[in-house]
């Protein structure tokens, strides 16, 4: 299947509630009922009222147009949200993963090696996720299903030493790409974000532009509860950008543009689904007609 009809299942739970604004005939039932779906879709309170404003503004009489000029307001609100990783300069490139247990990192990072590996790049997988052995052995099954190489240790190893392992590993072995999958949870009693700072430290010692990317794995069922996932992990390491999963489970779909206002850091990838043709990099062109349409 193409990637925006994925997209577009996906997003059904989400865009399925908008449906009735749009053939609506009352054009002042239309605005309320909008906002209201918006608040619902998680995209905030604040900037539903701020798109209903700006549409009664316009003074739109048709609800077929009231859904042209939404689009165009989402679409500019999303400016500076489309992101890229890049695959050049001096290698090995370093992608680090954060987030809470069970957001879709290793997931993520299983169908990005395959992705990458198929643009001609060696693809290491660090499993730096030390917390549970089902974590190691799921990163191990997607390295085999996408046929890259893993480093790995036993479970309850210190994250920051498999790290510095996997990249001398990386390095020696001349790897173009490093994926490095990180715990939502420590199997000590460390301190998750002082253990995070210390990665990044660990990873500076190898190149100190490193790591090129580090992006925090957002769960879209949870709405706009992620916000404070963001707020937390930003405020302890130098987050790049973001990867949201589950658009397809969600019916909070619209918690992408708070996510991406609240730190004004691009949206790398976006899941919906649990293959590996199930992400793909964001466009915000996109996600509003797989909304909207
Ligand atoms: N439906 C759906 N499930 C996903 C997506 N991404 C991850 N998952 C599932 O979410 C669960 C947790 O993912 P996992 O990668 O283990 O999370 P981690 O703890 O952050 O590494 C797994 O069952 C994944 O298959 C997605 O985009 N859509
Ligand atoms: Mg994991």
């Amino acid at each position: 299947m193409f990637w925006f009809s994925k997209l577009k299942k996906g997003l059904k739970k989400t865009s399925d509630s908008f449906r009735e604004i749009f053939i609506s005939k009352d054009m002042k039932e239309a605005l309320a009922l909008l906002e209201e779906k918006l608040i619902l879709c998680d995209m905030g309170i604040s900037t539903a009222e701020e798109i209903v404003k700006t549409l009664k503004e316009q003074n739109i009489k048709e609800s077929s147009f009231l859904k042209e000029e939404l689009k165009k307001i989402l679409i500019e609100k999303l400016t500076g949200a489309e992101g890229k990783i890049s695959l050049e300069g001096q290698a090995p490139r370093v992608f680090l993963f954060f987030g809470v247990n069970g957001s879709g990192k290793t997931t993520t990072i299983g169908k990005l090696a395959e992705k990458i590996k198929n643009q001609k790049k060696k693809v290491l997988l660090i499993a730096a996720d030390t917390f549970r052995a089902a974590a190691i052995e799921q990163l191990e099954v997607w390295s085999k299903r996408a046929g890259v190489d893993i480093f790995s240790k036993p479970i309850g190893s210190d994250p920051s030493s498999v790290i510095f392992e996997g990249l001398q590993k990386a390095q020696k072995e001349k790897f173009d790409v490093v994926l490095i999958d990180s715990s939502g949870r420590l199997p000590n009693k460390t301190d998750l974000m002082a253990e995070l700072q210390k990665m990044v430290r660990v990873i500076k010692k190898f190149d100190e532009t490193a790591p090129h990317e580090s992006l925090l794995v957002l769960d879209a069922t949870i709405g706009q509860n992620s916000l404070r996932q963001v707020e937390l992990f930003s405020k302890e390491v130098p987050l790049s950008g973001f990867v949201i999963t589950k658009l397809d489970g969600s019916a909070k779909g619209g918690m992408l543009i708070p996510v991406f206002l609240s730190a004004h850091l691009p949206i790398y990838f976006i899941g919906v689904g649990e293959k590996t043709e199930d992400l793909d990099v964001f466009s915000k062109e996109e996600y509003v007609k797989g909304l909207l349409e």
